[in-house]
């Protein structure tokens, strides 16, 4: 039988550098408190790393192998039940992390985890910006009682960073959120407005952004066809292509210093949300974290001689 507590990225197969050697730290979340609507996101981060042993190495686009990245998977924290506290807890083991300058992946989770993780992002980036890829505002004030809900999560965001959060996405959202957004002067980029012939809303989100960012990606920011396991789903989301493709511009034009992955919620007998959620983790990593290695790590096709044959060679 698995021991969920020792479960990493990548599976027995990819190795665990260590907390000191690592470059990017992965920091699974198993929280989970007043759901709105479906439940299972407290085993999110336990079914996503199950499934990224199922993934081969090497990223298809960069041609990364994203296990010599330097893999760090910390042991799941035991989370209070109150959701301040926990909140709380979740800040202290991102914080922990920040200050060494390592890449912090986090997998949730509802998202309120967002909620600890920004905290500790802000405190240690002053002028940070936050991308949120999600199909609902999350701006309520409080929840089923907390200022600490998955439904609060980006009102908390927007209190405690100084550059500008920009909302991707969205299509559901309450009169409040609504009036929140105009009053914040946030202006997503709603679902509606996602062409998808013509990638020019991923210009109007980069430009939005200040240099360092944290990305939040609420797997329900996409379409229930690429992640139908999540507790809210909302048709009419990002594709998976569209989801990489914003990914891979953040990579390129900012300084990604930390992301999460929340609401994965299995659903029995199938696999696809979690190696979906899993491989868009492995994105990130590339993007976000592999920039400087990838001339050493990245397998490259040799030049070709006559048009007929391609060796492969590892350099
Ligand atoms: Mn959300």
């Amino acid at each position: 039988m698995i021991d969920k507590r020792s479960l990493h990225f990548g599976g027995v197969d990819v190795p665990d550098v260590g907390f000191e050697a690592a470059r990017i730290v992965i920091l699974p979340l198993p929280y989970e408190r007043a759901p709105s609507y479906g439940t299972g996101s407290q085993e999110g981060p336990e079914y996503l790393l199950q499934a990224s042993a199922q993934l081969e190495r090497l990223d298809e686009e960069t041609l990364i192998d994203w296990t010599t990245l330097g893999l760090h998977t910390r042991t799941p924290p035991f989370l209070s039940h109150d959701p301040q506290t926990a909140v709380d807890q979740i800040h202290t083991q991102a914080r922990k992390v920040l200050e060494t300058g390592k890449f912090l992946l986090s997998l949730g989770g509802d998202h309120a985890v967002s909620i600890g993780l920004v905290r500790a992002a802000a405190e240690i980036y002053e002028n940070l910006g936050v991308l949120q890829i999600d199909a609902h505002a999350d701006l309520r004030n409080e929840w089923n009682g907390s200022r600490f809900n998955h439904a609060c999560a980006m009102r908390r965001v927007v209190e405690m960073v100084r550059g500008d959060v920009v909302p991707v996405g969205i299509r559901s959202f309450s009169p409040e959120d609504y009036e929140v957004m105009q009053h914040c002067g946030l202006h997503p980029v709603y679902a509606h407005e996602i062409d998808p012939l013509d990638d020019t809303w991923i210009d109007r989100v980069i430009d939005r952004l200040p240099e360092t960012v944290y990305l939040t990606l609420d797997l329900d920011g996409l379409d229930p066809s690429v992640i139908p396991g999540t507790g809210t789903p909302e048709p009419g989301g990002l594709s998976y292509r569209q989801a990489v493709r914003l990914i891979q511009r953040l990579g390129r034009d900012r300084r990604v210093v930390a992301s999460d992955i929340t609401e994965l919620a299995k659903i029995e007998g199938t696999q696809v949300s979690e190696l979906a959620a899993a491989k868009l983790a492995t994105k990130m990593m590339v993007n976000f974290a592999g920039s400087q290695v990838s001339e050493d790590t990245a397998v490259k096709p040799a030049a070709k001689s006559n048009g007929m044959s391609q060796e492969y060679v590892l350099i």
